[in-house]
């Protein structure tokens, strides 16, 4: 056995007979905690799943040493910070190309900031609207394009075509040939669009009314029609998404979505990933691996950062990150005051009806340093944070880490049981929000 792996016995025996002292009490600073950590002490990642996952990692690090992927994931991390996702969406005046800036934002049309609606013409210039959680998104609701004058090559330089990623043409009934044309012109600047009609609520409201309605056959006739008009107006081979704004978790939406994650490129899919509502499990489920990436390269960062003992612990870790973590992963999955509030609006319901759906993890505005040592100390003497026996076995699947081995256990073990958390939660208000 290794000198450092018998240092590290020793400190595991040390360790769990410093931080379990019968005698010890749970401290609580606030009624609040004290509830939710009645549901947390149940920590829900086991060893092995934490092992399994290490043991991926190293096939995947291979000969890597330490500073090399510390560097290596903190430029990736600043990447995922730094990068902006511009989505451009454009159509005929009243095809609902506010409304859906605003949907994509998780906003209703009423509230300070949203993209103003209505049936007459509203758009006029290209206005930009940043997702109000993640500001490096940004929603671009341009003029419409239905005007007699319309001309594609002009439309684009004046709406300057180059800072968007992609464009989405919308159509509220049927295409026409300036959607064409402005698609064409757009096909020429090597970018991507694609082709929504929105409304789809309202048309499969009107049809149900007839006899022998049925919603598939009812999507399909819709579908059928728009792609035809494509064709006629000149396009090959049109693909159209059925949507509706006031349902992303319907028709076509969360196709449109995983299309849009295959075209992107790994960073600017992570980005759309982190910012989009969470209207689905599915969705859920994506915001959760993206998370689980970003908690493995954030543990290893604070091997290498300013990583400390946290006072009365025997435990080492950097609480910065821990608090900026946990801030990160609560607003992905809509737990903080201003997602909540939107949602409750969006769902007309109040928001502490959604708020009593979270049984296990704080608000934003909860986490703070004390909540963090708070939550270390509880996991330590309920004998749920065994970092040192944790480091034992990072010592032995990834060699060591540079004496920073007991921060990474202390910061990974901790986030990935706070994402499991937060993503139940996150269900939770999801289907609290969609009850009758
Ligand atoms: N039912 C339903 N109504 C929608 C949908 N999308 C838009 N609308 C309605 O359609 C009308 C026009 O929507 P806007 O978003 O203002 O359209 P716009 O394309 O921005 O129009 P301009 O600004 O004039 O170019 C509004 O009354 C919206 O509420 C939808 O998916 N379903
Ligand atoms: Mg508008």
């Amino acid at each position: 056995m290794c000198s450092y792996v018998r240092l590290m016995k020793v400190t595991h025996q040390r360790y769990m007979q410093e931080s379990l002292p019968p005698e010890v009490e749970i401290r609580t600073t606030n009624t609040t905690w004290k509830q939710i950590s009645r549901t947390t002490m149940g920590a829900a990642i086991s060893k092995t799943v934490v092992m399994e996952e290490l043991e991926k990692l190293k096939k995947e690090w291979g000969n890597k040493n330490l500073p090399d992927l510390t560097t290596r994931f903190q430029e990736d991390l600043d990447l995922l910070k730094n990068t902006t996702l511009q989505i451009a969406i454009t159509g005929v005046s009243g095809a609902g190309k506010s409304s859906l800036v605003n949907a994509l934002r998780g906003m209703t049309d009423f509230e300070d900031g949203a993209a103003e609606t209505g049936v007459t013409e509203t758009t006029m210039e290209h206005k930009s609207y940043p997702h109000p959680t993640f500001p490096n998104v940004t929603m671009w609701d341009l003029p419409g394009i239905g005007t007699p004058n319309f001309k594609p090559k002009e439309y684009l330089k004046k709406v300057k075509f180059e800072k968007y990623d992609f464009f989405i043409i919308i159509a509220s009934n049927r295409f026409t040939e300036n959607d064409v044309l402005l698609a064409r012109e757009i096909r020429k600047t090597n970018k991507r669009f694609y082709y929504l009609r929105t409304r789809v609520d309202s048309s499969i409201d009107s049809e149900s009314k007839k006899p022998n309605y049925s919603k598939e056959k009812c999507l399909e006739k819709i579908r059928e029609y728009c792609c035809d008009n494509l064709t006629q107006a000149g396009e090959s081979n049109p693909r159209v998404f059925l949507i509706s704004r006031w349902h992303l978790d319907k028709y076509d939406f969360p196709l449109l979505q995983e299309t849009l994650e295959n075209e992107l490129d790994d960073l600017k899919r992570d980005v759309l990933i982190l910012a989009m509502p969470a209207f689905s499990k599915e969705a859920l489920k994506k915001k959760r691996a993206t998370l689980e990436a970003y908690i493995m390269k954030v543990a290893l960062l604070s091997c290498v950062t300013g990583a400390v003992p946290v006072p009365g612990l025997s435990v080492v870790c950097d609480l910065a990150i821990l608090v900026g973590s946990m801030i990160h992963i609560c607003q992905v999955f809509g737990l903080d005051e201003g997602s909540l509030n939107r949602l409750a609006k969006r769902v007309g319901k109040p928001v502490d009806v959604l708020k009593s759906a979270i049984k296990k993890s704080p608000l934003v505005s909860q986490i703070t340093k004390e909540f963090v040592i708070d939550m270390l100390t509880k996991s330590a003497v309920c004998g749920i944070l065994m970092a040192a026996e944790f480091v034992l076995d990072f010592v032995l699947v990834l060699g060591s880490l540079t004496g920073g081995a007991l921060s990474f256990g202390t910061t990974f073990y901790i986030l990935k049981n706070f994402l499991h958390d937060a993503e139940k939660d996150a269900e939770n208000v999801r289907a609290k929000a969609v009850e009758s």
